[in-house]
């Protein structure tokens, strides 16, 4: 069991989405206006279909607040679907098409439903909202430590971004306003067009993006067991969101082919490190580098242009029937995983220092701070 808690709950066409973390220290400023930014983010993004035209993504806090600061007990967190006014008194006819890529074939099998939809319905990256929602208490505790996340999309389908090197304020800045969350001008205007012609040859499209977290300690995560290792919960908490076939954290798959001399970080006096290829972990531990994690996405499954499936009532071959859906949802996917970043931090982060209030926290974050300072000098 973590320090934190969470669980999502709701389904795509149902009422809301749920989500709930236990572990969030009282005295933590929080506000349903601070989520608003997050999840806009999330369901902005060239390439969204006509759901996001319908969804306001808007959090309402049901408990764990009071008076804009936490006071110890779980947090709910509540999201209306507005789509579901839409479709709670509609007739809809059985599903029995997979679609290849998406959960329908595997989930009927294992739930023994016949209506593939009702595996689509949980299914729906729909879910992720309530991630994000619960993303943003993650952020709101590292970030009184000095602990700051961003994300950003690095290509969707074969067009790619080659961002100058910038500091996380100065890409917020640029992410927030590119269409694609992409850092580069020249890569959003790509990848708009990439966006662009997928649609037109009624294609969906993937992609890459990258979420750097700054400021975070060394000390996160252990290398004395596996389930306790950095590294592998930063991967296991990115490859959980929707469409994700890829994760990689530093240099990652590069290093691969690369000899050890030219791979490993120096250290260097003050325990300063010029290079950064390990991402911010060594031995499943951060080291106070910054923490660099980079996923790949596939395309959407849901495709305009129909390909080869089987109709399960018949067990005739078929193709899939196109339904609304987003061409590419590379950018939500990098706000998703930017909170499922933060919800890890946030993890380790009191799993190392504890605090059931947040000076407590404090109190034990700076005496460790106050240890290791003979060794280590913040930069
Ligand atoms: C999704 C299908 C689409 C997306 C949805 C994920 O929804 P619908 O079936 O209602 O058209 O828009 O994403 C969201 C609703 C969201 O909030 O991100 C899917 O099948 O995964």
């Amino acid at each position: 069991m973590g320090a934190l808690r969470y669980l999502t709950a709701g389904e795509s066409h149902g009422p809301c989405e749920v989500g709930i973390v236990d572990g969030v220290p009282a005295g933590l400023p929080l506000a349903e206006a601070d989520f608003a930014h997050d999840l806009a983010q999330r369901q902005a993004g060239y390439g969204r279909g006509a759901r996001m035209q319908i969804e306001r993504d808007q959090v309402q806090i049901l408990s764990g607040v009071v008076n804009g600061r936490t006071i110890g007990s779980p947090l709910a967190l509540r999201i209306d679907n507005r789509d579901w006014a839409n479709w709670r008194d509609r007739e809809v006819p059985p599903w029995s098409v997979p679609r290849p890529g998406h959960a329908d074939l595997a989930g009927s099998l294992k739930y023994a439903q016949t209506d593939l939809r009702l595996i689509a319905e949980r299914a729906s990256a729909r879910e992720t909202a309530a991630r994000v929602a619960l993303g943003v208490g993650a952020k709101r505790l590292l970030s009184q430590f000095g602990i700051e996340t961003a994300s950003h999309v690095l290509s969707i389908g074969g067009a790619f971004a080659n961002p100058p090197k910038l500091t996380l304020p100065q890409m917020r800045k640029r992410v927030d306003a590119s269409p694609v969350r992409c850092a580069d001008p020249q890569g959003d205007t790509a990848m708009r067009e990439a966006i662009d012609e997928a649609r037109t040859q009624g294609d969906s499209l993937g992609g890459t993006f990258e979420v750097i977290a700054e400021g975070v300690p060394p000390g996160l995560g252990s290398h004395v067991h596996w389930d306790r290792r950095l590294d592998g919960l930063l991967a296991q908490a990115m490859m959980s969101v929707p469409g994700i076939k890829g994760v990689e954290i530093g240099a990652g798959f590069v290093v691969a082919s690369q000899p050890g001399t030219q791979v490993h970080d120096e250290v260097l006096p003050g325990l300063t490190r010029p290079t950064n290829r390990a991402g911010g972990t060594e031995g499943g531990i951060s080291n106070g580098q910054p923490i660099v994690v980079r996923a790949a996405m596939k395309p959407i499954p849901t495709t305009i242009t129909p390909i080869r499936s089987v109709d399960m009532s018949t067990g005739a071959a078929t193709r899939t029937q196109y339904q609304r859906s987003d061409v590419c949802a590379v950018p939500a996917a990098s706000v998703v995983g930017e909170s499922m970043v933060a919800l890890v931090l946030a993890n380790a982060f009191l799993e190392k220092f504890g605090g059931d209030h947040i000076e407590e926290t404090r109190r034990n974050y700076e005496g460790y701070l106050a240890s290791i300072d003979k060794w280590w000098t913040k930069t």
